[in-house]
């Protein structure tokens, strides 16, 4: 299968991140999308393309033209505002303070009102990596459009945290909504979002939780121990029109394989009851057993039979990456769902 791939993931890097209390290199580095790319390169998965520049349009389709502007345009106010470094978060709207529905003029107060935590920082040229992790996601799906039986999009930052108007997770844009809605528009009636990241996709969720063509089945760890804290629970069903179209499988901190693929079984026949004509996989493999910030325990070997088992929904499929955080098996990681799915 064709992986879409571009070298300007590397203009977003937030140095540090607050982990337990300290603060350390952020687990989510520029390393990662390269040990993917050399694997896929190492086992020969097929081409690795440059994906076009699409401009904001599709991107549109999911995230708010405002929210694009902040994104765009903080870094500058930050640094207009007399302030080094990179621009971070820090203080948000708690339970007993009054909701509102449009951004605060102060900087601060507005860089809260579009994030939901301090994961990931914003750099000066963060804003054009997650467009062109975006552009990456858009890539596949048009090779998917166009016929191909499966792509993979190797985005970084990953996205599946990012809501319409929201950062946090270390996801700014979310890549795998923004493909999903690329292949609605495309003429795919009902799309499927399986989210295999070992954290819930609560961007993923807030963006379709009303609608009914769009499926998410989301597989986790529960939001009672684990982040994003809030969301990912199974009561969360959609709303509306959506109403059951969201599926979320929490699970318990220590999940191994067996428990694991139950739940991966269970939401691989809510799929195919939703009989979709397309499918997006959000691409996590920090449910590996190594994964510095994950407590679940997957081996490499689980992540071929994973892929032998989505290639047996015998849909177009596009694979998005998400997270995976222990480097050093990374690549082998995520390229086993895309060998096991092409055996
Ligand atoms: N002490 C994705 O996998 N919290 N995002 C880390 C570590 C943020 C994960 C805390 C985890 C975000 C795409
Ligand atoms: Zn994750």
């Amino acid at each position: 299968m064709k992986t879409f791939y571009t070298a300007d993931h590397h203009l977003h890097h937030s140095g540090m991140e607050v982990s337990f209390g300290s603060i350390v290199e952020t687990f989510e580095k520029p390393e990662r999308a390269q040990i993917v790319l050399s694997r896929i390169k190492d086992v020969g998965l097929g081409p690795v393309l440059d994906p076009q520049p699409y401009g904001r349009a599709p991107i549109e389709r999911v995230h708010t033209p405002d929210y694009l502007d902040f994104l765009e345009n903080v870094f500058a106010e930050w640094r207009a505002a007399g302030r080094d470094g990179e621009v971070w978060p820090y203080s948000w709207r708690h339970r007993s303070m009054p909701p509102i529905d449009s951004p605060p003029s102060g900087l601060d107060a507005r860089l809260s009102y579009y994030s939901f935590d301090m994961a990931g920082s914003i750099t000066e040229t963060t804003s054009q990596a997650a467009r062109r992790a975006a552009d990456t996601a858009l890539a596949g799906a048009d090779a998917v459009l166009a016929g191909d039986r499966a792509a993979f999009s190797l985005c970084r930052p990953p996205g599946h945290h990012a809501g319409r108007d929201f950062f946090g997770g270390y996801c700014y844009l979310n890549n795998a909504a923004i493909a999903a809605q690329r292949l609605r528009d495309g003429g795919h009636e009902r799309v499927a979002i399986f989210d295999i990241d070992y954290h819930h996709g609560n961007g993923t969720q807030e963006i379709f939780y009303d609608r009914a063509d769009v499926l998410l089945a989301s597989l986790h760890g529960d939001p009672d121990f684990e982040f994003p804290f809030h969301l990912g629970y199974a009561r969360e069903r959609g709303a509306g029109a959506g109403e059951g179209f969201n599926l979320n499988y929490p699970l318990p901190a220590g999940t191994g394989w067996a428990e694991w693929r139950e739940a991966f079984e269970d939401a691989h026949e809510r799929i195919r009851d939703f009989q979709p004509s397309a499918l997006v996989v959000s691409l996590g493999v920090d449910t590996f057993k190594d994964d510095p910030i994950s407590q679940f325990n997957l081996d490499g070997e689980h992540f071929l039979v994973i892929g032998a088992r989505i290639a047996a929904f015998d849909l177009p499929t596009l694979f998005v990456m998400e997270g995976g955080y222990a480097v050093d098996a990374l690549g082998i990681n995520a390229v086993n769902v895309l060998q096991g799915f092409e055996r």
